[in-house]
């Protein structure tokens, strides 16, 4: 399978290069140089990320997660489909884009991203209130040393520790999130993903 990555560095485009460091599969990467004006060539909307394998264009970091996951069955980074936890881990991968982003988008864009022009500075309270009750049911739900579910890292973590660390400053009030977030953050290969471009194998 040949797989070329269009990425950027610090955006969702980390999420598929983490999950192919975890699963050691062989890629290249395109850098897009989004923050520096550039629009993704083969995406429709110019975002990132995108991938093209074996030639056909595939969006949404969720989906090329998913999808690549279960092209590795050996990795385990996703249960198999006959198995009662792929419907917790599918609630998960889920989970991450629906529920978790939204508001931490919001508050990332009104407060850090779009100039100050284009902020609007109501949305934030509404915003930041609706991503606490988020992280205070997930500080529950990882209240131990493991992970979305159990001993098994899986995509899922790999979707909602990104989304995490947009906002770190949010997280001080939720000691177990901050404990999977280090967690997860210290495996080599999302450590070689967030490697500057140049520097990658
Ligand atoms: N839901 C999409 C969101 C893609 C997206 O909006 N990516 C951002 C970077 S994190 C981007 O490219 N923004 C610039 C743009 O859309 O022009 C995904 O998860 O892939």
């Amino acid at each position: 399978m040949e797989i070329e990555l269009y990425y950027t560095p610090r955006t969702r485009s980390v999420r598929p290069r983490w999950l192919l460091e975890e699963l050691a599969a062989p890629y290249s990467l395109r850098l897009v140089d989004l923050f520096g004006g550039e629009s993704n060539p083969i995406h429709p909307l110019g975002s990132v990320p995108a991938v093209r394998i074996d030639g056909e264009t595939l969006i949404e970091s969720g989906a090329i997660c998913h999808w690549l996951a279960d092209c590795f069955p050996e990795k385990n980074l996703a249960p198999a489909t006959t198995d009662l936890q792929r419907a917790r881990y599918e609630q998960w991968m889920l989970f991450t884009p629906a529920t978790l982003e939204p508001p931490a988008f919001d508050v990332l864009m009104h407060t850090q991203i779009l100039p100050e022009k284009k902020r609007v500075e109501a949305i934030v309270p509404y915003a930041t209130e609706r991503y606490q009750q988020v992280l205070k049911i997930l500080a529950k739900e990882l209240d131990h040393d493991g992970y979305l579910l159990g001993e098994q890292f899986t995509a899922a973590d790999i979707m909602m520790t990104t989304t995490l660390t947009w906002l770190p400053e949010l997280l001080e009030e939720y000691p177990p999130l901050l404990a999977y977030t280090q967690r997860t953050t210290a495996r080599p290969a999302y450590q070689r993903a967030i490697q500057p471009i140049d520097e990658a194998a």
